[in-house]
């Protein structure tokens, strides 16, 4: 076990539900510690970058259009573990699937609208961290 940063986002769906703070209170009762926060709106460019690795998904359009309708939250959580921890407590990519108890099932509205996004491995975490966040933002 060793201690990890995940990058995490609270995405437009969710945080146009109300749901920001639901959300930050699971993620510290689960014991994440949140090192960095902003809440952001994305351009079109921004999300592409982000989401470049699913440029040739037939449903990218639709998802960089999701992620710039309206503010999402951007996080860097720490706990031991973290990228996977993080990823079982949001739950499986389609609401319908996911765990009861999950993020992505008690926010969720289904696969493209999923209340949350999460680095699944230790590389992404590291491109998306600092596509996000600069050192001075960290704390
Ligand atoms: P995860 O976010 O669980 O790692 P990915 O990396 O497969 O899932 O997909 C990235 C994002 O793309 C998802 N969070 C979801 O919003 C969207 N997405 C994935 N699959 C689909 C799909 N079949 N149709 C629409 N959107 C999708």
């Amino acid at each position: 076990m060793s201690l990890q940063r995940t990058f995490a986002v609270i995405k437009p769906d969710a945080v146009a539900a109300g749901n920001t703070g639901n959300i930050l209170a699971d993620i510290e009762a689960n014991g994440f510690k949140i090192v960095a926060m902003k809440k952001m709106q994305l351009t079109v460019a921004q999300a592409e970058g982000f989401y470049h690795v699913h440029k040739e998904r037939p449903f990218f359009g639709d998802l960089v259009s999701f992620m710039t309708e309206g503010p999402i939250v951007a996080l860097i959580l720490e706990k031991e573990e973290a990228i996977p921890a993080w990823r079982a407590l949001m739950g499986a990519t389609n609401p319908e699937n996911a765990e009861a108890g999950t993020l992505r099932k008690k926010y969720g509205e289904s696969i493209e609208r999923n209340a949350t996004h999460g680095s699944d491995a230790e590389e992404t975490a590291a491109f998306e961290t600092r596509y996000f966040f600069n050192a001075m933002e960290m704390v």
